[in-house]
């Protein structure tokens, strides 16, 4: 190999309700990338039990809800791979690899390990700790070079980083050796001139990187928050989005004509946002509609345009989720083509480590 191939990997985790800011931050955004370079989507089912294990039929319903999902915004399948993660071995077997790379300081950094644990942090389960290790993994075995995400996800790829240099920096001889390794893209000193992972490339752009709650404008749009007034969900139909839109929390001045004045107004922004990235228009586009108006005139605006966009979504989802066996053979599909990609990359990693292979 010469180069890293143009890569995309990125997931969502099947833990129900998913919801607006999953759509708008991610699975849309990866829409337009199909036609750019190879693509991998992952419904990510094990990271779904780190907190705490769901039924059976709830798991496997979210799964196959958010592969319909995938499939009802513009993901196809026969130009991206779409699977489960639990489907494919090498997932769970790099992240353990992965759990002796990183160090213990790296994660106890990790801002959405303490969100998502609390105050209870000594009962949290081992897995949501070491979460950041397996998305490293879902990564990195494909050597995916760019992952398309919401603004929460970017400290777990600065460490999806950290894992792949201290790797490539650790096996740096062994590598060479084997004649497994790719130039360094980005050679300096203190860095191997032939590595084994990539340095992937985080995608964070425009203007829904992070979708806050409807009813508080300062914390994420969020599956697990209690209130469902917070989330539209991509299961709402016109009545309840209405119902959510006009409940949405603001404060009492009309929009302002520029996006300056929405500094110090959490709300305001985030209604602003998700209309900009629904109508595919910039916030200075938004303003020079609404500028001036009151929420009363906006928020009705606002819900239409939520409806208009997501019902056909909502329907195809529904039709897809109605029979299981379009869903199930798309996943299989994906999981053969996903094993073919990862099974090679870990055969070598295991012959870098120095693992004794007898069969
Ligand atoms: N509010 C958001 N705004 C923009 N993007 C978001 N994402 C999540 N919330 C927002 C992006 O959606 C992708 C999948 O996320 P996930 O389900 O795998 O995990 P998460 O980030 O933990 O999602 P939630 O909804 O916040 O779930 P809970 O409540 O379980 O923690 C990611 O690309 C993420 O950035």
């Amino acid at each position: 190999m010469t180069a890293f191939k143009p890569r995309v990997f990125s997931g969502v985790q099947p833990t129900g309700n998913l919801h607006l800011g999953n759509y708008l931050g991610a699975v849309s955004r990866w829409v337009p990338l199909q036609d750019q370079m190879e693509t991998i989507f992952c419904v990510v089912d094990l990271h779904a039990i780190t907190a705490g294990f769901p039924s059976s039929a709830e798991l496997q319903g979210a799964t196959r809800e958010v592969t319909a999902a995938y499939i009802a915004a513009g993901i196809d399948p026969k130009k991206s791979i779409i699977f489960n993660q639990s489907q494919v071995r090498e997932h769970a077997e790099l992240a353990w690899i992965f759990n002796c790379v990183a160090r213990m300081g790296w994660l106890n950094r990790m801002t959405q390990f303490k969100e998502k644990a609390g105050k209870n942090k000594e009962n949290a389960s081992v897995g949501l700790f070491a979460y950041p290790n397996l998305m490293a993994a879902d990564i990195l075995a494909y050597r995916a070079t760019h992952v398309p995400v919401g603004d929460d996800q970017k400290q777990h790829l600065e460490l999806t980083r950290d894992i792949a240099t201290k790797f490539n920096y650790d096996f740096a001889e062994n590598i060479k050796e084997l004649g497994l390794g790719v130039p360094n893209p980005t050679p300096s000193p203190e860095v191997p001139d032939e590595i084994f992972f990539p340095l992937t490339e985080p995608m964070i752009a425009g203007p829904a990187t992070r979708i806050m709650s409807l009813r508080d404008g300062t914390k994420k749009m969020s599956k697990s928050d209690p209130s469902d007034l917070s989330r539209i969900n991509l299961t709402d139909d016109a009545d309840a989005i209405a119902k959510k839109v006009k409940k949405a929390k603001t404060d009492p001045e009309p929009l302002p004509s520029e996006v300056d004045g929405l500094k110090e107004r959490p709300e305001a922004d985030n209604l602003v946002g998700i209309y900009a990235a629904l109508a595919g228009q910039s916030k200075e586009e938004v303003l020079s509609e609404f500028g001036g108006q009151q929420f009363s005139a906006f928020k009705p605006a606002l819900s239409d345009l939520a409806v208009t966009k997501l019902s056909p979504m909502t329907d195809e989802m529904r039709r897809l989720t109605a029979e299981t066996s379009e869903i199930d053979a798309i996943l299989q599909d994906g999981a053969e083509k996903a094993s073919a990609i990862a099974e090679p990359v870990l055969k070598d990693v295991r012959r870098i480590i120095g693992f004794l292979e007898v069969r």
